[in-house]
């Protein structure tokens, strides 16, 4: 931690570095993605480095598993892995029952596989990231390029049966160009403002052609770790 970090960041690295020695010698470890989990990445790089920690790790990402090489974390894949012991990951919000959104970073898909592959998921996150109630964070969907306008059209249908308020649909750009995932896919971001029904809504839309995955994550996430900018955890 340097006097540097902006105080979420200091959150962000307070939840990191408590969920990263959950990670126990000879673990099977999904790594998440996000400036979080960048920073659990980097820990354990210290710890693989300084302790002589040894892990089987699966990255959410390629650019997980970038950051996971420069730290000198080997990385295979989650098929060379087949079964995770635990995978610890961000989220952009949680609420009380931990049904997160997620995918903020566009990895969605591999981070739900991950996490859904493993035995235990952790979520490391900062206050900002708590609420009441889920939507205030538009809600990412993966959806296969060929006939997105299609899903998309079909999503707002379904989104207007379902009385969700104040629903937007956007293809998430990189520029001038669609946003493109590790699989090549496109993310529509929904601003709905707020999900009164996480599980239904998950459903219905995963129901969509050409819809691949959303970002609503229901009864997977175990535990979170709530950093605080004074070194401070809370453990849920
Ligand atoms: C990742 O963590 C993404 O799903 C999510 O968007 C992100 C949170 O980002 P950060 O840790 O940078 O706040 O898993």
């Amino acid at each position: 931690m340097t006097d540097q970090m902006t105080p979420i960041d200091r959150a962000k690295y307070a939840s990191a570095y408590c969920a990263a020695d959950f990670v126990k010698d000879g673990m099977r470890v999904g790594l998440g993605t996000g400036s979080t989990a960048s920073w659990l990445v980097r820990r354990l790089g210290a710890r693989v480095k300084n302790e002589g920690l040894r892990i089987i790790a699966v990255p959410t990402s390629t650019r997980t598993a970038q950051l996971a090489h420069e730290v000198g974390i080997n990385v295979v894949s989650l098929d060379e892995a087949r079964w995770l012991d635990l995978t610890i990951d961000g989220a952009d919000e949680f609420d009380a029952e931990l049904t997160l959104i997620k995918g903020g970073g566009g990895a969605l898909l591999h981070e739900k596989i991950v996490a859904t592959a493993s035995d235990q998921m952790i979520v490391i996150t900062d206050p900002a990231k708590e609420v009441n109630a889920l939507g205030a964070f538009p809600l990412p969907v993966e959806v296969i390029p060929f006939g997105w306008q299609a899903s998309k059209a079909l999503i707002e249908e379904i989104l207007a049966s379902m009385d969700v308020l104040d629903r937007q649909t956007r293809l998430r750009m990189n520029g001038d160009a669609p946003y493109v995932t590790d699989e090549g896919n496109y993310i529509l971001d929904l601003a709905l403002g707020r999900i009164g029904n996480a599980r239904q809504l998950s459903l219905v839309l995963n129901q969509v052609p050409g819809v691949v995955e959303n970002g609503l994550f229901v009864d997977i996430a175990d535990q979170v770790i709530i950093g605080h900018p004074d070194g401070a955890v809370e453990l849920r």
